[in-house]
């Protein structure tokens, strides 16, 4: 079998969605998804102008070669317009693989080591009660867990916060948007959304928080600290990661799990943090992360260092990637939990897919490769449109980490 063509799709059902269309000589096709949040257009040309050339005429079996090519032939390594696009190709080739072989993605992977992974949703509100009212209905629709995010008073705005009654979306069309932050209300205010929850939904259910690499690690450690008594399934992204060795302060001081990694894109950004078991969970993505081949390569690294997987899995991951993740959460036996955010209705029509959610755990389905179709001529209804993540400030203007 030989690869006959590769073609990338941009289309923006609610929100924008870069997809790469793999086609072969026996007519079967793979996709993968190359979707970078306000970046998109860079990915695109990286794969139509730079990679996609190069990969016509070769075997699509061939995966691991295929990634090394890409990874090591390019001599510009890493990054994440790099690691993005070369994702796509390795989804792509590993859907095709599953076709053509007539079986799902997980059984390439291992096999099953589970039925269903079990996933956390978002609930978020200005004030805690309406924070707690969404959790509330997530919980009734069978949500085991649950990431909590809500307004903090004295600041207009924040991160994670939809503004109005819309469901939460990172990006924003137009040019960014700007926040507001000040860690000083934070630090006083997080606390009480998790009290809050405890006396309202009892001790069961699984709460999360995501803290957007906003604090120094000595904040995150009083964060960590002030929430032992709540007991989250993890603290996430408490600090930025370039400087690793942050992550070792705020271990000293809290027993609070931590969660980082939606913004890596090898194992190289997260080596220090598994090895030195500074964190709890890897949320590198299998988008952001250089495809099924990378990703299973990290997961099977941490879990020397009991470092469980737990993906990043926000709307702006297409339905390809969701799809992804389930087969290599079903499959990788060191699986810790998955984000699940409801993709809009546009969306989910112009990728039909046979994952579902039951009870709080989501399956892949069994269909052949990964389950996921791509309605091309659906997507052409909604073009491409400009988009970005909102910016942040503290109080006095300065630039925060994101
Ligand atoms: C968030 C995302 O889901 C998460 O954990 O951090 O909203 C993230 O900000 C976006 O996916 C960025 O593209
Ligand atoms: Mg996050």
């Amino acid at each position: 079998m030989k690869i006959s063509n590769a073609r990338v799709s941009i289309c923006s059902p609610g929100r924008n969605f870069v997809t790469l269309v793999v086609e072969t000589d026996e007519g079967v096709i793979g996709l993968g998804d190359a979707t970078l949040n306000g970046r998109e257009l860079a990915v695109a040309s990286y794969l139509t102008d730079h990679v996609l050339p190069c990969v016509i005429g070769r075997d699509p079996f061939q995966t691991e070669d295929l990634w090394q090519y890409l990874y090591r032939g390019a001599y510009w390594r890493r990054g994440p317009v790099t690691m993005a696009a070369i994702a796509a190709v390795d989804v792509a080739l590993w859907d095709i693989k599953g076709k053509a072989l007539g079986t799902p993605v997980y059984n390439l992977l291992g096999g099953k080591s589970r039925e269903g992974v079990l996933v956390y949703t978002h609930a978020n509100g200005k004030e805690v009660a309406q924070a707690l009212d969404q959790a509330s209905c997530y919980i009734d629709e069978g949500y085991l867990a649950v990431r909590l995010q809500c307004g903090v008073p004295g600041l207009a705005s924040t991160y994670g916060v939809p503004k109005g009654d819309q469901p939460y979306e990172p990006a924003e069309r137009g040019l960014p948007s700007e926040n507001v932050w000040s860690s000083e209300k934070y630090l006083v205010h997080a606390p009480r959304l998790f009290e809050g929850a405890r006396m309202r939904f009892g001790e069961d259910v699984h709460l999360l928080h995501d803290v957007h690499h906003r604090l120094t690690p000595i904040e995150a450690a009083r964060l960590g600290k002030s929430l032992e008594p709540y007991h989250l399934f993890w603290l996430e992204d408490p600090v930025p990661a370039e400087l690793q060795s942050g992550f070792k302060i705020i271990r000293q001081h809290t027993t609070t799990p931590i969660a980082v990694g939606e913004v890596f894109n090898s194992l190289w950004d997260a080596r220090e943090l598994i090895q030195n078991q500074w964190i709890d969970y890897l949320r590198m993505s299998v988008v952001h992360g250089g495809g099924l081949t990378h990703l299973k390569k990290a997961a099977d690294y941490a879990d020397v260092y009991h470092v469980r997987t737990g993906c990043h899995g926000a709307t702006d991951l297409s339905p390809i990637t969701m799809g992804a993740a389930l087969h290599f959460g079903v499959s990788v036996h060191n699986f810790g939990i998955q984000e699940y955010m409801h993709h809009s209705a546009e969306t989910e029509e112009v990728f039909p897919h046979g994952y579902r959610f039951e009870g709080g755990y989501m399956t892949p389905g069994d269909a052949p490769g990964l389950g996921v179709e791509y309605n091309e001529e659906l997507a052409k209804r909604f073009p491409y449109q400009r988009a970005y993540l909102p910016v942040n400030r503290k109080l006095d203007g300065t630039l925060t980490d994101w």
